[in-house]
């Protein structure tokens, strides 16, 4: 039996809503109260049933896994360790000076330290990774839920994306790396700040001290080296504008699997 066979149109809507007190238990209480969350709510309430059943899908979990499942090692691709001084001196002091800034258009622009980001409501999750280039690997994560650290900044209605500002420059000394999501993707819960891999602290070939988890797209999306973050409501005025180092390169903004 196919998943939505049966479904009422009714029932459908409760699900939609169930979706949403899902993601406000989540931790999306104060947001629930703001411009930002009232109006996604009115869109949702206009759409037409097609267009609910493409938010279903958004909203749909990626497949999780036992511990049994993960691969024997998880492979590191693109950087493996960040050609860049500022980062090699805060990972020889074991990352106790990093600060993760969070700005743009925010009530509250903050910065975290990985203390800070470690007491963030959390979610450990064991996901397959599917990289463009034809590989896939399963993995143990564990990090804070990138909903909790929105909330705490507080972005304005304007807001339309989170762009990941990275630590590793490309192609010899060019920009850096950098990525971004949209507001459905940051509140989705199983996109987190992951801190551990298989229960040990993230190691630096796999995006030290923070790598985004966005289980629900191809891996180039999932920026290693955060070390800033940027919500934004246009990204055409970054870098090369497309939202992303690979995306401006000509792949897909939206890499979803
Ligand atoms: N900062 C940064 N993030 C990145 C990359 C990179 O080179 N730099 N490579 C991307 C690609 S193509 C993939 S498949 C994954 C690889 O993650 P891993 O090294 O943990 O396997 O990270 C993504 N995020
Ligand atoms: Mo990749």
């Amino acid at each position: 039996m196919s998943k939505n066979s049966g479904l009422t149109r009714r029932s459908l809507l409760a699900r939609t809503c169930a979706g949403v007190c899902a993601l406000t238990l989540a931790g999306c209480q104060k947001l629930s109260e703001s411009a930002w969350f009232s109006k996604v709510l009115g869109v949702g309430e206009k759409a037409s049933y097609r267009t609910q059943r493409l938010i279903l899908s958004r909203k749909a979990m990626a497949q999780e896994f036992t511990e049994a499942d993960r691969s024997p090692a998880f492979r590191s691709n693109g950087t493996a360790m960040p050609n860049n001084p500022e980062y090699t001196f805060l990972a020889d002091n074991g990352f106790a000076d990093y600060r993760l800034k969070v700005g743009g258009l925010v009530e509250r622009p903050m910065s975290f330290s990985l203390v800070d980001v470690r007491a963030l409501p959390h979610r450990t999750q064991t996901t397959r990774h599917d990289c463009v280039e034809g590989w896939s690997a399963i993995g143990k994560w564990k990090g804070a839920r990138l909903s909790a650290l929105l909330e705490e900044v507080r972005p304005k209605p304007t807001v339309r994306y989170v762009v990941f500002h990275c630590a590793d420059p490309m192609d010899d000394g060019g920009s850096p790396y950098y990525e971004s999501i949209d507001m459905e993707d940051a509140f989705h819960p199983q996109t987190i700040l992951a801190y551990e891999l298989n229960d040990k602290p993230l190691p630096i070939a796999n995006g030290a001290p923070l790598r985004l988890r966005l289980e629900r797209q191809l891996g180039y999306k999932m920026a290693k080296y955060v070390m800033r973050i940027e919500l934004v409501e246009d990204f055409s005025g970054i870098a090369g504008g497309k939202g992303g180092y690979w995306e401006d390169q000509g792949y897909e903004w939206y890499a979803g699997i």
